[in-house]
């Protein structure tokens, strides 16, 4: 018997230094699903930028679109591009522009349009980065969003409070209005003390929930986390609502860890020890 290929993906955003999120995250949680994994760092940091204060950083935007034509002339082609953290309207264009340089048709586009969260752009995303995002994002197969960035994304207002299934349902519909066929939007909740996310298949024009209990206070990285091992489950292959339920329920055992832990919320969740547990629903352990 032969062994199944290995999966392969490109990961396009920022190496934070301090902080875990984006890369630090993302190729972690990735290359421990069993993906091989490569990397397009847009731009170094010292630290993210949500409340440490006195980052250094170090842009990248120029290589982007040199680290394309040298993958272009290798040859190189992957199951997974998947795009996080961009800080400029340029980095967003050098992105779309690395994307159409190394999709092939049978490669997945996960866009998560990581642009703010509480209502608000992340500090130093400017609206004309988000306007770029948004036009960005109609060339991904599976958009993530959380529910600031859908409202971003769809130029409506922020409304803080929980949302109706119903309302839920109608944005998921309009966010793939905007081009992805699998929309996984983050910060839904079904109930008290429950919080997850809510998916929509536009070919089925199915719509599925994942809920995992909710823990108290607000996480640096859990968005990047979420999508990560989303991406791990779909590659798999997994069940749009199985690798969101998977995706979740590592997510929310992350933040608890760290929750009891005691650590700073900005200092990023403790999802390394989760990761066994993470691999077992995935069926890799
Ligand atoms: O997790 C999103 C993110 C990624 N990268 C950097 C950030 C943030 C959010 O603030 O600052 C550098």
């Amino acid at each position: 018997m032969t062994a199944p290929r290995q999966k392969t993906a490109a990961v396009i955003q920022d190496l934070s230094g301090f902080g875990k999120c984006s890369l630090t995250e993302v190729l972690p949680v990735l290359s421990a699903a069993g993906v091989a994994c490569s990397a397009v760092p847009t731009a170094v940091l010292s630290s993210h930028t949500g409340g440490l204060p006195g980052v250094v950083k170090r842009d990248l935007t120029e290589e982007i679109g040199l680290f394309a034509a040298q993958w272009s002339r290798l040859g190189l082609s992957f199951d997974a591009l998947y795009s996080g953290y961009l800080s400029s309207p340029g980095q967003v264009q050098a992105c779309a522009g690395l994307v159409r340089t190394l999709r092939r048709p049978e490669t997945l586009l996960l866009a998560d349009p990581a642009i703010g969260d509480g209502g608000r752009l992340y500090q130093g995303i400017s609206g004309e980065t988000a306007a770029a995002m948004r036009e960005y994002c109609a060339m991904a197969d599976v958009l993530t969003p959380n529910r600031t960035e859908a409202a971003l994304l769809l130029g409506e207002p922020w409304r803080e409070g929980p949302c109706s299934q119903r309302e839920t349902e109608d944005l998921l519909r309009r966010l793939a209005g905007l081009g992805p066929r699998l929309v996984v939007l983050t910060g839904v909740s079904l109930g008290e003390g429950l919080l997850g996310a809510a998916g929509y298949d536009k070919e089925k024009d199915a719509v599925s929930y994942a809920m995992a209990p909710q823990v108290p206070g607000s996480y640096h990285g859990t968005g990047d986390l979420f999508s990560a091992a989303l991406l791990a489950g779909l590659l798999l292959p997994m069940p749009l609502q199985a690798a969101m339920q998977a995706a979740a329920d590592f997510v929310s055992r992350s933040i608890r860890r760290t929750y009891e832990a005691g650590t700073d919320p900005r200092f990023g969740v403790n999802f390394e020890q989760e990761l066994p547990g993470f691999l077992r629903a995935l069926g890799l352990l």
